[in-house]
């Protein structure tokens, strides 16, 4: 790392959701800043497969299996990293999904699913990974936001109040624990060529439109979130406490 401003050696970040998508791609990215990664997923199988593969290419990775939904297992796996001593410097709380439906027709069991998965698994997280951070003095949290932290779109409505709860929620962690040297902000990616995103990359007409509605007129390649990430979890953004970086192409920008 050619910027000491930037360089992550000696920490640890827990990304959640990372064994594929945007939080794979930040969490090579953190990698290749110097830090050492602990990656989650929920299926045992692809998460070792992801970790051996970043290994490979000489990362320090360790893996932590389990759903950010439920909170026993989140509270038994830092009690585990606090056994093995291993401090989380940075969180990113990326682990999230999507559920399309017009409202109308919206189960309220749909709705609290994308809720706790997309929202609630933030706060449980972020207050576990907090109360050490806040001892300690130091760490950065990245919560993953989205186009939908600030807009609204037909047909995903849970994933829109998730979304923009996240934001909020980012500026309600920075009012209690920025005094205590933890910055919290978020990153609020446009649309990306994720496996989540395949059934709009494949819709013509959706297709049409992002392409249309982005000043920079093409998708998002997660790999292009790291910039934003690398920042936010840096000694680069030590006095940014609060805010959304919108990694969008320009989308928010334009009407
Ligand atoms: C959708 C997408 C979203 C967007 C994202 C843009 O259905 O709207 O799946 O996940 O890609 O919110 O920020």
């Amino acid at each position: 790392m050619s910027n000491k401003l930037f360089d992550l050696t000696g920490k640890t970040a827990l990304v959640t959701g990372s064994s594929r998508g945007l939080g794979r791609a930040m969490a090579e990215g953190l990698a290749e800043a110097g830090a050492a990664i602990v990656l989650n997923g929920v299926d045992r199988a692809r998460l070792a497969e992801a970790a051996a593969q970043m290994r490979a290419q000489g990362f320090t990775v360790h893996e932590a299996c389990f759903d950010v939904t439920d909170e026993a297992a989140i509270v038994a796996a830092f009690a585990r990293f606090d056994a093995e001593g291993l401090a989380i410097d940075i969180l990113v709380n990326n682990a999230g999904i999507q559920f399309r439906k017009p409202m109308l027709e919206l189960a309220t069991e749909d709705w609290r699913r994308v809720i706790e998965t997309n929202l609630t698994s933030a706060f449980v997280i972020g207050r576990e990974a907090a109360r050490r951070m806040v001892a300690r003095k130091a760490g950065k949290i990245v919560n993953i936001g989205s186009l939908m932290s600030g807009l609204g779109r037909a047909t995903v409505a849970p994933y829109t109040a998730a979304k923009g709860g996240i934001k909020l929620l980012t500026q309600a962690m920075t009012a209690e624990w920025a005094e205590h040297g933890v910055q919290a902000n978020a990153i609020g990616p446009g649309y990306m060529l994720t496996d989540m995103n395949q059934p709009l990359i494949d819709n013509q007409a959706f297709n049409a439109w992002v392409v249309g509605r982005t000043p920079s007129r093409r998708w998002g390649r997660p790999e292009e979130l790291v910039g934003a990430c690398v920042f936010l979890s840096s000694a680069a953004s030590d006095y940014v406490s609060g805010q959304i970086i919108y990694v969008d192409g320009g989308m928010t920008a334009i009407i």
